[in-house]
């Protein structure tokens, strides 16, 4: 039997995971030579790609010595927690990197948090040793206070720690140490993290973290065998949450090798492999011995705390640049997100919408923006938090906040935060002239706050935040304060109104974009939304073939992506998402409703 160790590599967003497996995959020789290998490996998604983050936690395995260690790499960025919260059930161990400069952030402390209660010893990771701010001390104690405040028991604070530059391929016990290679943490992960329990020779229980496809196997369900063996061509029961059973035969048994996928015969207790052949296979499935089936725990993560509600695209344009509209399609789509992603709801609303729910902005983002690459065209409302009631008491969900800015900016920041119901708990000066304010804020306060705080901060400000509890709701929070441009008329825009409105505010268009009646255009410099024309031409002259255009000096409009849009928007407001498109427009496209409904507001107040 082969010596296993399963890990999984947790952090905050962007310290330096998804770098450190690169190279732990190279350094354990698990590439062919001839192999070319892209940075940050684990990262395959295009998304991910792109935006140089981990979404969907991966797993990979490499060999060390008589070791096969199977690594899964966790996404950092809060609004994913719950793809580490499902992952550490899987492991036996844990890296937690922390940046050598940044300290602990938020989202070190959630995902620490749930490591130590499901009993791991994390194996301490400061990370980015190598940048001029380290300041690998002041870190470690970080770490070693946040252990004690999580009441971790004396085996975890026992913790061992390493000091490592995963982007220079290095890892060494002490700082006074030689940068050499990756040795220290192997040793460290064979030595600290235990081997996995369960016996090869007891009836199959496995369970299934994550879900994949093939095109010529279909649904493949990748799981840890907790007990027994997993045989390919044997038949074994799949035990769902519900309770409900199904039998079926293992038609592909793969397993893992660097970035490949082999195809074997059998796996036992302790390892890591995907499983073909269970057509209905879902996240938390058990996969049992069929004479002797005992389901393992469901499993449960953090529930939502940020819903939004999608529609059915109804504007003028609807249909002319998407491929799938329809609510049905919409409905199915959702239906097939959220069998894969347990962090996330659905919700039919009757009238062609659906309520998602997820952990965040950026989560829900990343959905609607796979939706519209897949040619997908609907609507979004503004986001809402979501509200529990705890014995007659209306709840709420609360962030941990931490924003790191310039002395200069300390004071706007606060006097900003504190307009959002959020309650300062520190204020600690750094070495690099910045200081690092904490607070507790209701979730609510922060939607559309990174656009206005970096305004406030000249982009110099850094903010990050993750989710706390739930706590009694804190009453209205105040939200965006310019009103909107909204267009009177449908067409394309020109550039001689363009020009005339960037007096007005911030422009969201450029010359020849199609609007129309309802459409918001950009961002008023006063509160309270304006009317204007975007498409009134200079008096019966042909600007463009005359040349005139030209003189006209446009400023860049704003660009409005769907993660802007989200942030920005006001509850009579809705994002129009197309394959090629983001709009902004009024829920109700009428300005005389408009008008009157306004008016009502007024009168209510
Ligand atoms: N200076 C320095 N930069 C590093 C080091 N390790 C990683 N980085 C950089 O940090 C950035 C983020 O690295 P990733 O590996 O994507 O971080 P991550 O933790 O996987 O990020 P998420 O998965 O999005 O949470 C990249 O630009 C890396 O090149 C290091 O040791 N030193
Ligand atoms: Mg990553």
């Amino acid at each position: 039997m082969q010596k296993i160790k399963n890990i999984a590599v947790i952090a905050h967003v962007d310290h330096g995971k998804t770098t450190l497996v690169d190279q732990l995959l190279q350094q354990s020789g698990t590439y062919e030579a001839h192999q070319e290998v892209q940075e940050r490996a684990m990262d395959s998604d295009a998304i991910e790609k792109e935006r140089g983050i981990t979404i969907l936690s991966k797993n990979t395995a490499i060999t060390y010595g008589e070791h096969k260690i199977n690594i899964i790499d966790t996404p950092g960025h809060a609004d994913f927690g719950g793809e580490v919260e499902r992952v550490l059930k899987m492991v036996d161990g844990v890296l937690l990197l922390v940046d050598a400069q940044e300290g602990v952030m938020p989202q070190t402390k959630f995902v620490l948090k749930k490591a130590i209660a499901f009993g791991l010893i994390p194996v301490v990771v400061i990370n980015k040793i190598d940048k001029d701010g380290s300041d690998p001390d002041r870190v470690m104690d970080e770490v070693f206070d946040l252990l004690v405040a999580l009441d971790a028991n004396e085996d975890q604070l026992e913790f061992p720690v390493l000091y490592a530059a995963a982007r220079d391929g290095y890892a060494k016990w002490e700082m006074e140490d030689e940068n050499k290679d990756m040795t220290p943490l192997f040793d460290a992960i064979i030595e600290h993290v235990p081997y996995p329990k369960g016996s090869a020779d007891a009836d199959t229980q496995a369970q299934v973290f994550t879900l994949d496809s093939d095109n010529f196997v279909g649904r493949i369900g990748i799981t840890r065998i907790f007990n027994g063996k997993v045989k390919k061509g044997d038949e074994y029961l799949l035990v769902k949450a519900d309770g409900s059973k199904s039998k079926s035969r293992v038609s592909k048994l793969i397993g893992f090798k660097g970035l490949d996928r082999i195809d074997i015969d059998e796996a036992e207790a302790g390892d890591i492999v995907a499983i073909a052949g269970f057509n209905d296979i879902d996240v938390g499935d058990s996969v049992c011995d069929k004479s002797n089936p005992v389901a393992l725990d469901p499993m449960h993560v953090e529930e939502p705390t940020l819903s939004v509600i999608m529609s059915v695209n109804d504007g003028p344009l609807a249909g002319q640049e998407g491929k799938h509209v329809t609510s049905n399609k919409i409905r199915d789509r959702l239906e097939k997100e959220m069998e894969t992603n347990i962090a996330m709801r659905m919700e039919p609303m009757g009238d062609a919408s659906f309520k998602v729910s997820g952990r965040g902005e950026l989560q829900i983002g990343i959905l609607a923006e796979n939706m519209r690459r897949e040619g997908f065209e609907f609507m979004l409302a503004r986001p809402e938090v979501v509200t529990k009631e705890e014995n007659g008491v209306k709840m709420e969900p609360f962030e941990h906040l931490v924003v790191d800015v310039p002395e200069e900016f300390q004071g706007v920041a606060i006097e900003k935060l504190g307009k959002r119901k959020a309650n300062m708990t520190s204020l600690v000066p750094m070495p690099d002239g910045t200081v690092r304010l904490e607070f507790e804020i209701p979730a609510r306060g922060l939607i559309g706050f990174r656009n206005e705080f970096l305004t406030d901060t000249k982009g110099e400000g850094i903010m990050n935040h993750s989710y706390l509890e739930y706590r009694p709701y804190s009453g209205t929070v105040e939200s965006r304060t310019p009103g909107a441009l909204v267009s009177m008329d449908n067409g394309e825009a020109v550039a001689f109104s363009i020009f005339n409105l960037q007096a007005r505010g911030v422009m969201f268009i450029s010359p020849q974009d199609k609007v129309y009646s309802g459409m918001v255009i950009g961002e008023s410099a006063r509160p309270g939304d304006l009317d204007v024309n975007p498409l009134k031409g200079k008096q019966l002259t042909n600007m463009r073939t005359s040349g005139a255009d030209d003189a006209i000096k446009l400023v860049k409009p704003r660009d409005i992506t769907l993660e802007s849009a989200m942030e920005w928007i006001e509850d009579d407001e809705l994002i129009e998402i197309t394959p090629i498109s983001v709009r902004i427009r009024k829920k109700s496209l009428d300005p005389i409703v408009r008008k009157r409904a306004a008016r009502d507001k007024k009168n209510s107040k």
